[in-house]
């Protein structure tokens, strides 16, 4: 018989008052550290509309975000830009399913008065309310790439789009299990960078690209590139003729806030 088993630990007895005592103050820090994080739950930034701005002008953008509702100011993260806030924030009902941290659950109006000399192809800005500042959301600002708006219904290869390179589409997956789809003439040896620009400036989509030919077949696809849910694509085209993009959410998620911009132009 191993006379070790029944030795008794000298802290062994410590170990029920130890633990009711470490469990009386759990009960007693808890609702503070719940409060603690309610108090310092600050304003986020999901996604700006439209995606895209123009330098020299002002644009009205409906700001998605969660914990919007003591909002008083904004920031451009560009000295010679201003922004101001424009009415009230207001709550958003969140589709079941979706994530939070993606869709946002309240939005408010900003005017985007873009200085004409600022650099970079984004702006960037941030809300201050109740908690601090927020994340920074940015929007592109358009270049010399001709502007597209996407025309519902173009869900099908038989109500295609039609645009002509090089062209920056703006679109929405506006509901769930919405395809676009656009098509546009080619020449056997074309080089093309199509790029998706959504997740990267916040759009809640998760896109997918495909590239077919005037039969339909497949010719590339992408669905994430280098770390980004937005898809690229850089492609030769074999011949002369029409070729479809079609775009998807690869969730089925859908929505106002789903948009994105697909740049089709020489790389
Ligand atoms: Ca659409
Ligand atoms: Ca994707």
């Amino acid at each position: 018989m191993n006379t070790d088993q029944h030795r008794s630990n000298p802290n062994q007895k410590w170990i029920p008052v130890l633990s009711v005592f470490i469990g009386v103050h759990l009960w007693l820090i808890l609702p503070l550290l719940a409060q603690d994080k309610k108090k310092d739950a600050g304003p986020k930034l999901t996604v700006a509309l439209p995606l895209v701005v123009e330098a020299g002008k002002k644009t009205k953008l409906v700001v998605r975000g969660s914990n919007l509702d003591g909002v008083t100011e904004v920031r451009v993260h560009e000295p010679k830009s201003k922004a101001t806030l424009v009415g009230k924030p207001k709550k958003v009902g969140v589709p079941k399913d979706y994530p939070l941290d993606r869709v946002g659950d309240s939005e408010v109006e900003i005017e985007l008065d873009v200085s004409k000399d600022a650099p970079g192809r984004t702006i960037a800005f941030s809300v201050v309310g109740p908690g601090g500042e927020s994340n920074r959301a940015q929007v592109a600002i358009a270049d010399d790439t001709p502007r597209v708006a996407e025309k519902e219904e173009n869900n099908g290869f038989d109500k295609a789009q039609t645009i002509r390179v090089p062209a920056a589409v703006e679109g929405k997956i506006d509901r769930e299990k919405d395809v676009d789809v656009f098509q546009f003439t080619g020449k056997a040896g074309d080089k093309l960078r199509i790029e998706v620009q959504a997740a990267r400036l916040g759009s809640p989509a998760d896109l997918m690209l495909t590239l077919l030919d005037s039969d339909k077949q497949i010719l590339d696809s992408c669905d994430d590139f280098a770390g980004s849910p937005d898809p690229v694509l850089t492609v030769t085209l074999p011949r002369d003729g029409t070729y479809y993009l079609s775009l998807l959410e690869s969730n089925d998620f859908g929505g106002s806030m789903f948009a994105y911009r697909l740049v089709v132009r020489k790389p």
